[in-house]
């Protein structure tokens, strides 16, 4: 095996750690042991040698000033930002002892673990820290945030994370880029449409809620109010078997439930659909016949419209409509929401959840961050954070801040920055960036699986969390030989997965030859769901206590207030990540909300304003982008800004801590807010 580490100067591969469904194959280009380049792999068979600007500008954050640099702990108030420098050894000896009383007063459940894919490599995620936990027996977190809720709902239509190979879309005639700002978060997915459209003649659709940079490139743009498009997907659904556009034999063989979803659609009519959605009803059945009429057709299930009360139906309604028309037969046609079951590791062997003894462990969910820390009983005494940066990206923030600032909660947060939260800590711990690490990672939209080798040395005193997690273990004094085992050991581990087929022979050896191996993906012939078909109607949903069939249910109407509010990502950052680099926001500007002419009229509002943005939970100010591209009644926003102080652009002071309707997701986008002119800076 090389190794990277030992060569001051040279070109190494890598894989872009971000939560990012491209997982781009990297160049490293190393000058006296220092990165001076990032560069997209050309050798990478998807991703191409194309990267994102984000991430060409890694190096500035790689060595940036602001980077953690040994341990710390705090001196100021919580959220002032004050510490100073301590030890490794006083670091883990102050957690441990704190978290050793603890387990004596209140009991390892008052102990909660903080994570999630600020480092999407599976041992950095989902290894060590999670063997720690087990051992300790802490609260169990429920890592809900992302796409819980179309987690569920797809698995309820197909069994399990299963879509097309992203590489066959060359052939499709027809994209659908549903709820998904590609441009911005999937960039190689438009890559592919654009071949497509190049040597098909592919006609690439966008319905979304604004008209985002990908809808700005889209041959039909259709705008959609907020959490109404399962009505649309049905209102399809009602054209597709009125005229005849469905596939029988496909219908009959691979699906249970067609007879009761044709009768169940005859309600949702253009005329209907259209009031309920915004979309003209004309361009319902244009749309419908679209998709009917041309082969292949793909979708793209995006994580938007996922993000609302309804979002678990959204994901679970959409995924029928390629079983309608047969799709998923033809090369390039049928979705991709998620790939990942072609990807899985054997978590069990990696995770160990074996040592965790009590099997009725309390479990947290995450979106309710701030609910947790100021109400459950018994307390939460003790946070370790990791991976995220929850005083800016969870939903409800405020009550996330009131609860980060309690005198009593002990709270340590290991990050490569003092990020909004670490702030708030009592120990801060540096982490080394990725490619300072061996890791294992497996994109959730290609088929690839790709491996990180150091190629610098740690950064200062930064420590991986997987060194972390193994100094924890030996503080608290555990003793088991789970916390033994090498890096080059759990990747092993972790992909001898029987229950996998498509990964036989892909190891750590074999990825130290390759640097990349695809898995040997086939979309299933029997899908594990409970026929073992696609489930138009399904009766674990019924247990479950949900329609059977796809069905419209309307968001929750929380207020008054005139404006759904969307709070998206943006185009420069990834989430928070990148909102704290000058480069960055310098590309970002400054946060605006996007509103109608015909609202901003009625509100006295220009184009350029400064307004005010609020509801109950608190404000913001945005800059006023007025103009065309949302519906009269929808306000959008993008980026989750740096909580400067008093900058007043922290989004997700307004945004709800409801749960979605299923697998306890976040509803970020579901709330409503209010906009005035002239606000009181
Ligand atoms: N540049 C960049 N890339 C990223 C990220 C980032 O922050 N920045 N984040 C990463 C992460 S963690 C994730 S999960 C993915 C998310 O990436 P995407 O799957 O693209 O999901 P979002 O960006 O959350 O939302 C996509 C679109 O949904 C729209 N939308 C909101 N509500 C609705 C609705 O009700 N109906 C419809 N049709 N559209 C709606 C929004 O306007 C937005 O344009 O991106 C990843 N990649
Ligand atoms: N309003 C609104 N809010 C949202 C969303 C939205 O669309 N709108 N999107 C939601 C979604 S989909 C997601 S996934 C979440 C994501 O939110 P987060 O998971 O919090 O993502 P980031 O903000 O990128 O924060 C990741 C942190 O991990 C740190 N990190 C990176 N690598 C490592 C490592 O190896 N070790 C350690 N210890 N730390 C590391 C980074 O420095 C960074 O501070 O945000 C959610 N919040
Ligand atoms: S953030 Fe996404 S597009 Fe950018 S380099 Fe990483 S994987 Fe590629
Ligand atoms: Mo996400």
């Amino acid at each position: 095996m090389p190794d990277f580490l030992e060569s001051p100067n040279g070109t190494f591969p890598s894989v872009c750690s971000l939560d990012c469904p491209d997982q781009c194959g990297l160049l490293l280009h190393k000058e006296n042991g220092k990165i001076i380049k990032v560069e997209g792999d050309p050798d990478h068979p998807v991703t191409k040698g194309y990267i994102c600007n984000k991430v060409r500008h890694m190096t500035e954050r790689i060595y940036d000033e602001k980077r953690l640099k040994y341990p710390m702990k705090r001196i100021g108030a919580k959220g002032e930002g004050e510490f100073v420098r301590i030890s490794w050894d006083e670091a883990i000896e102050t957690i441990t002892s704190r978290w050793k009383e603890l387990l004596n007063s209140d009991g390892p459940e008052s102990i909660l673990p903080y994570s999630f894919y600020g480092n999407m490599g599976n041992l950095s995620a989902e290894g060590m820290d999670r063997r720690f936990f087990n051992r300790l027996g802490a609260s169990q977190l429920d890592r809900s945030i992302c796409n819980a809720a179309g987690a569920v709902g797809y698995k309820y239509t197909m069994g399990g994370s299963y879509g097309i190979d992203p590489e066959d879309t060359i052939h499709s005639k027809l994209f659908i880029f549903w709820g998904v700002n590609a441009v911005s978060t999937n960039m190689h997915q438009v890559t592919l449409a654009q071949q497509a459209r190049k040597q098909n003649g592919a006609k690439i659709i966008v319905i979304d809620v604004h008209q985002n940079k990908t809808a700005r490139l889209a041959d039909w743009f259709i705008p959609i109010l907020p959490g109404t498009d399962t009505a649309l997907a049905l209102g399809l659904m009602h054209v597709l078997f009125a005229e005849n556009m469905e596939d029988s034999s496909f219908l009959e063989q691979f699906t249970i439930g067609h007879e009761q979803l044709r009768e169940h659609v005859v309600q949702y009519d253009p005329v209907t659909v259209s009031a309920i959605t915004g979309v003209p009803a004309e361009d319902i059945v244009k749309l419908a016949r679209m998709y009917g009429e041309t082969s292949p057709a793909f979708i793209r299930i995006g994580n938007g419209p996922q993000h609302h009360d309804n979002g678990g139906m959204f994901v679970r309604t959409i995924s029928c409509l390629p079983a309608l028309t047969g799709q998923w037969l033809v090369k390039g046609g049928g979705a991709i929401k998620g790939n990942s079951a072609y990807l899985a590791h054997n978590a069990d062997r990696l995770q160990r959840p074996d040592l965790l003894k009590n099997k009725e462990t309390r479990v947290i969910n995450m979106n309710l961050l701030g609910e947790a820390l100021l109400t459950l009983d018994p307390p939460v005494k003790a946070l370790f954070v990791y991976g995220t940066n929850p005083a800016v990206v969870a939903p409800a923030v405020n009550k996330v801040q009131k609860g980060l600032k309690r005198e009593d909660l002990f709270t340590v947060v290991h990050d490569l920055f003092l990020t909004e939260t670490a702030k708030y800590a009592d120990i801060v711990l540096p982490a080394t960036s990725s490619i300072e690490n061996t890791d294992f990672y497996t994109s959730y939209w290609h088929h690839y699986i790709q491996l990180q080798q150091p190629v610098i040395e740690h950064f200062e005193e930064s420590k991986s969390n997987v060194e972390v997690f193994r100094l924890l273990a030996r503080g608290m004094g555990f003793t088991d030989t789970a916390f033994n085992d090498t890096e080059a050991e759990l990747i092993d581990q972790a992909l001898t997965n029987p229950l996998n087929p498509y990964m036989e022979e892909i190891n750590y050896e074999s990825l130290t030859k390759h640097q990349y191996l695809k898995a040997k993906a086939k979309f299933p012939d029997k899908l594990p769901t409970p026929s073992g078909k696609i489930e138009l109607y399904s009766e674990k949903m019924q247990q479950d206590g949900y329609p059977p069939l796809p069905t419209y249910i309307p968001l929750v109407k929380d207020s008054e207030h005139h404006f759904q509010f969307i709070a998206a990502p943006n185009h420069n950052f990834l989430n928070s990540t990148f909102a704290n680099q000058s480069k960055h926001v310098g590309l970002e500007k400054e946060p605006e909300v996007v509103i109608n002419l015909f609202d901003a009229e009625k509100l006295g509002i220009t184009h350029g304003d400064q307004v005010r943005v609020w509801n109950e939970q608190g404000e913001c100010v945005l800059k006023a982008n007025v103009g065309d591209t949302v519906l009269p009644g929808v306000a959008v926003t993008q980026g989750l800004w740096a909580d400067d102080k008093g900058t007043k652009h922290l989004v997700n002071t307004l945004t709800p801590d409801r749960i979605a309707d299923m697998g306890g997701g976040a509803t970020f986008f579901s709330g409503r807010v209010s906009i005035s002119a002239a606000p009181s800076l």
